[in-house]
């Protein structure tokens, strides 16, 4: 009996929610047991400011041990030179790396966030874009896909100092190899942020961003299904080409400038209970199981997009080649906002999104993100997924009839109660 009913309680109802709920947020997944003891275990007790054998306190000799593990499991996981386990999520990681290769004012050439990017990829909300100088790159309107000759344009129109490919909500693959010429062209440092794709990547499923990119970041808890958390990697460490930066101006190697980057540069001491289960993770993602799991996710979002286009839904980028996709509800009457909120009454957790070229607001939209990682980690196969859609394109063409939404709610339930958590 926990003695704090009154948060246990809570935790209670939403242990009820994601079991009973269809799952579709494209970011979301669902932890092995393992992982979530290695959270929840005393090593969140523990300081350890530093790095292994080289900390700020006594008492690190476990957790040394525990960080080196999961520092070389990513590394044989991506096939990487250089890993840092500590950033305590993708926008720590995004932060710590800008701050080791950037001064301020400097220019960042990233995704537009209305087409798909990321906060910390240049908005001018966030640190990325009030510290560093903008630009951004878009999707075409027709073809809801990037365009990299105009990519290469942009770059040597504005002169970025760091490029940076990846996205939040673009369900195509990256070209790497073309990126890494652009960056080439204008002297800029190239940064993959595969936060989404990531244990797509490490399935080898997806183009491998470590031969081309300088610089590599990552959420931990998407694809990759490990705890919240981020990551740093490069595939190869490479001199100090900013010699200026480095104190003393000593050529100093980039994994030193990165690991400053992350202690003392921006975060304190690195929560081991988290790095563990990052490494416990690591290890399940090294299982050949895992590289079926993330095939599924693929096969699963390819035959939502399918059959959502077969309903007549607008998928950005005409079709999914990952584990997400971008649907444009504008030719079916329904805000990004209602349809969050009417699937959210059904028990279907999706969230709303801009699409490119949205006139609404960030608070509205016109469109809403799906991702399968976590319905697949619950077992679902293409079995279900005509089901699921059928089920959402009736809350969405139906979402001021209460009795459909709530009829649908009791078919979710139904689904969900087939498909338990926790059982890998
Ligand atoms: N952008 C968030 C997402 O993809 O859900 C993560 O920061």
């Amino acid at each position: 009996m926990k003695k704090d009913q009154e948060i246990f309680n809570l935790i209670k109802k939403e242990d009820k929610r994601q079991r009973y709920g269809i799952e579709l947020i494209a970011s979301e997944n669902f932890v092995s047991s393992d992982v979530m003891s290695a959270m929840g275990s005393c090593l969140t007790n523990k300081y350890a400011e530093g790095y292994p054998r080289k900390r700020y306190y006594g008492g690190c000799e476990v957790v040394d041990e525990i960080e080196e593990i999961a520092i070389n499991r990513a590394k044989k996981l991506f096939g990487v030179e250089y890993v840092n386990v500590q950033p305590h999520s993708g926008s720590q990681a995004n932060a710590a790396v800008m701050l080791a290769c950037l001064n301020a004012g400097d220019k960042i050439l990233g995704f537009n966030l209305s087409h798909g990017g990321h906060l910390t990829h240049g908005s001018p909300v966030n640190f990325s874009g009030k510290l560093y100088e903008n630009a951004f790159y878009n999707v075409e309107e027709n073809t809801g896909l990037v365009d990299y000759n105009k990519i290469e344009d942009i770059a040597i129109k504005e002169k970025p100092q760091m490029i940076i490919c990846g996205a939040s909500a673009y369900s195509q693959d990256w070209n790497y190899e073309y990126f890494r010429k652009i960056a080439d062209k204008v002297g800029a440092i190239l940064l993959a942020d595969i936060s989404h794709p990531s244990g797509l990547i490490a399935a080898k499923l997806l183009n491998d961003p470590a031969p081309y990119c300088d610089i590599i970041t990552t959420t931990t808890h998407k694809t990759l299904r490990g705890p919240r958390g981020g990551m740093i990697m490069m595939g190869k460490d490479f001199e100090n080409p900013w010699n200026s930066k480095s104190p003393k101006g000593n050529i100093k190697k980039m994994s030193t400038i990165l690991n400053s980057g992350v202690f003392p540069g921006s975060q304190g001491g690195p929560l081991e209970h988290i790095i563990a289960a990052k490494a416990v993770a690591f290890r399940e993602a090294l299982n050949p199981k895992f590289k079926e799991y993330a095939k599924q996710i693929m096969k699963n979002a390819k035959i939502m997009s399918n059959c959502f286009m077969e309903k007549g839904y607008k998928i950005i980028s005409g079709g999914t080649e990952n584990h997400c996709m971008l649907i444009d509800l504008r030719n079916k009457g329904i805000t990004g906002k209602e349809a969050e909120k009417s699937l959210g009454n059904a028990d279907i957790t999706v969230n709303k999104n801009m699409v490119p070229f949205d006139t609404t607001s960030p608070f509205i939209t016109s469109g809403m993100r799906l991702g399968t990682p976590a319905i697949t980690t619950r077992g679902i196969t293409e079995k279900e997924i005509p089901k699921m859609v059928n089920l959402i394109d009736k809350v969405i063409s139906n979402h001021e009839n209460k009795d459909v939404i709530m009829d649908v709610k009791y078919h979710v339930n139904n689904l969900m109660k087939e498909f338990p958590i926790y059982s890998y």
